[in-house]
């Protein structure tokens, strides 16, 4: 299932559970790929 596999990837320390500071890894990484997709000039 994919909410499974998301799950999955999120959970970095493999416990079962996706807790806040693996949520915000999530976050911090999603923000940095969109802003170093700007700062290459990447556009649609
Ligand atoms: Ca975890």
């Amino acid at each position: 299932m994919v909410v499974e596999k998301i799950m999955s990837d999120l959970d970095e320390n493999k416990d079962g559970e996706v807790d806040f500071q693996e949520f915000v890894i999530l976050v911090a990484a999603l923000a940095v790929s969109t802003l170093l997709q700007h700062a290459s000039g990447h556009r649609k």
